[in-house]
């Protein structure tokens, strides 16, 4: 194990030389990073030899846990036969073959091409392309608006950004990429009217999408697009009424449905895609993270049947493509994962046991001062940290006391992710009573920490 006189060293270079994402690279430099050195199944290791439960799954991604030894296997096997080839220029090979038959396999039904590329802004960049080019080849070059939602989070790259909903990204410097709208989010906890139930809200955040289509012209509109569940943003469960108000202002418009699975695909709400949860019909998925439980990068976007045909009707080249798309170990590693968690059952699990778990967990904080609110679908749930449970009143300075609970949740050996002052986890699919019950006893104590830091603040 690796000792203190490491951690300091790590640190140092760290701060010389590796510039970290999302980081005020100020304070990242004066306070030092975590050093992590190991995982295995649920768990992560710092340098300091703390063992850490990973609520997070990595970052929504390591569904499988950490350090399966077949993934390693796979990837070492492909190796040695191909490591890499492109997919350019007309070739192809077995792994990506492979993974794209299975990928039709799971995915709905009229999903049965991919496009590969190595993360989830990738893949977002490849659909906004396709689906533009799409109306082009459609005799509808004038459909370039895509609608989206305040507060989603579809990556980094610039087109990706800019189909994000989040304001400081949106702020960095850079003008946004042209042609996204973007309308609000289904977050009923902080934004309902007084009196209105989840079942309205979701029908009223729904009719943005058909408010902001009429506002912009129908024939202007390429596409909607959103998480099944904002992830990023705070892991906002829209409430039952919402997504079929979507799927029928979408039909009623002829525009595409974009899902993003980046977070939602592989099993995380016990279906493999969340689109199959809620019912949905999206004319292209994206996906990343979890498809490789992230052992390795690999991404894509699975596309509808009635798009292909239009892509087979004409000549044109796709002029898009990145030098990774079907990495062959990547794919041979996704295969391996994708049968692992078929071979356990981890999806049916997640309905059967994980989901009720996670739920029943969290239901025992929703009476705690701090806590306004609890929710949670399939393996992925939220704490709402609030100043006054009864008015639902914020701490001021929002995003400081989800700090403080995220850094009490560290220091007792546990992962959750602080989004404002929402607190969000999405273990990984393999948890056991165990790890619940874990989980609970650390939350717990938090909690109960972070109340005496804020006590004053918090209305009696
Ligand atoms: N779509 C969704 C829904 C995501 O959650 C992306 C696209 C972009 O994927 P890549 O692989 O380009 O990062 C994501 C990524 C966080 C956090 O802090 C979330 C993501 C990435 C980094 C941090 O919650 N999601």
């Amino acid at each position: 194990m690796t000792n203190q006189y490491q951690t300091e060293h790590y640190q140092e270079l760290d701060a010389l030389h590796h510039l970290h994402p999302f980081t005020s690279h100020k304070s990242l430099r004066s306070g030092g990073a975590r050093v992590i050195v190991r995982g295995d199944g649920a768990y992560i290791w710092d340098s300091e030899g703390n063992c850490i439960l990973d609520g997070m799954a990595g970052l929504w991604t390591a569904n499988l846990g950490h350090s399966r030894k077949e993934l390693a296997e796979a990837a070492y096997e492909q190796m040695l036969e191909l490591p890499f080839y492109n997919t350019f220029f007309r070739t192809t090979h077995p792994p990506v073959v492979a993974l794209s038959r299975k990928l039709a396999e799971i995915a709905p039904d009229n999903l049965n091409q991919v496009f590969y590329g190595s993360s989830g802004s990738e893949s977002n960049d490849t659909a906004i392309r396709l689906i533009r080019h799409y109306w082009t080849l459609k005799g509808e070059p004038k459909r370039r608006i895509i609608i989206s939602r305040k507060n989603a989070y579809h990556g980094s790259t610039i087109a990706a950004a800019s189909m994000s909903g989040m304001a400081h990204m949106h702020a960095h410097s850079y003008p946004l990429y042209e042609g996204f709208r973007h309308i609000m989010d289904p977050y009923w906890y902080g934004e309902a009217k007084d009196g209105e139930t989840p079942e309205e809200f979701g029908l009223r955040a729904a009719r943005a999408l058909e408010d902001e289509i009429l506002a912009v012209g129908p024939e202007n509109v390429a596409a909607f697009a959103g998480e099944p569940v904002q992830g990023a943003g705070g892991v906002k469960i829209p409430p039952v009424t919402y997504w079929p108000e979507i799927q029928r202002i979408v039909d009623k418009y002829g525009i595409l449905l974009l899902a993003d699975e980046v977070i939602t695909g592989f099993g995380r709400l016990g279906t493999w895609f969340a689109s199959e949860y809620y019912g949905i019909r999206p004319k292209l998925i994206t996906f990343a993270k979890a498809v490789t439980s992230g052992y390795l990068p690999l991404s894509g976007v699975m596309v509808d049947d009635d798009i292909v045909d239009v892509l087979m009707a004409h000549d044109e080249d796709f002029n898009h493509g990145y030098t990774f798309s079907g990495h062959p170990v990547a794919c041979a590693v996704a295969l391996k994962n994708l049968e692992i968690i078929e071979r356990e059952r981890l999806v049916p699990r997640v309905r059967e046991f994980g989901a009720p778990a996670l739920a029943k967990m969290l239901a025992k904080f929703k009476d705690h001062p701090l806590v306004g609110e609890v929710r949670s679908v399939g393996l992925l749930g939220a704490i709402e940290l609030v100043a006054d449970k009864g008015s639902r009143r914020r701490f001021a300075d929002p995003g400081r006391v989800g700090l403080i609970c995220r850094d009490h949740f560290f220091r007792e050996g546990f992962i959750m992710r602080a989004v404002f002052d929402t607190m969000v986890m999405s273990p990984p699919l393999i948890w056991e009573q165990k790890q619940f019950d874990e989980a609970e006893a650390v939350i717990r104590r938090a909690l109960g920490l972070t109340l005496s830091d804020v006590a004053g603040e918090v209305a009696a």
